[in-house]
């Protein structure tokens, strides 16, 4: 059954002109763009997106990063897309992802990996409503 996944490209990407290469990939392994924005994430959104990680020592590093600049935020569509995009991005950490994966490829260290995607298709649904939805 067909699917929509939720991913970003974080600002690290969008700086780094990242955005038609990785686009490209979901592309190439049969995802369908449905949407794509580049878009500024207030401190809001980012505090909401961010929730699950509000206690962790890290969490006000992660907002600056994620509201430094624009992201790239898009829909994708497709037979397993949360799965499918998940493997195509590969692991939290950089340093641990295979090559071949975005973060892999493209990132040195969890601080600044590239990409987000939506780790099932109920977080899906609701990253589509905050970033998409308002
Ligand atoms: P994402 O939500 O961005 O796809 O990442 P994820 O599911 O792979 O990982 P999660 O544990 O939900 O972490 C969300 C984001 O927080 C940042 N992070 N920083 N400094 C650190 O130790 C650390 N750990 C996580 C990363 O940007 C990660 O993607």
């Amino acid at each position: 059954m067909s699917e929509k996944a939720f991913v970003m490209i974080k600002p690290d990407g969008v700086r780094r002109g990242l955005v038609g290469e990785i686009v490209s990939r979901f592309e190439k392994k049969g995802l369908r763009l449905l949407r794509g924005e580049i878009m500024e994430i207030s401190q809001e959104t980012a505090r909401v997106h961010y929730g699950h990680l509000q206690d962790k020592p890290f969490f006000e590093e992660l907002v600056d990063y994620i509201t430094s600049g624009p992201v790239f935020a898009m829909i994708v569509e497709g037979k397993e897309a949360v799965a499918n995009a998940r493997s195509l991005i590969g692991p939290t950490n950089p340093a641990e992802a295979p090559p071949g994966t975005i973060r892999g490829d493209f990132g040195l260290a969890v601080e600044e990996n590239v990409i987000h995607g939506s780790d099932s298709p109920e977080h899906a649904r609701r990253e589509i409503r905050l970033f998409f939805e308002k």
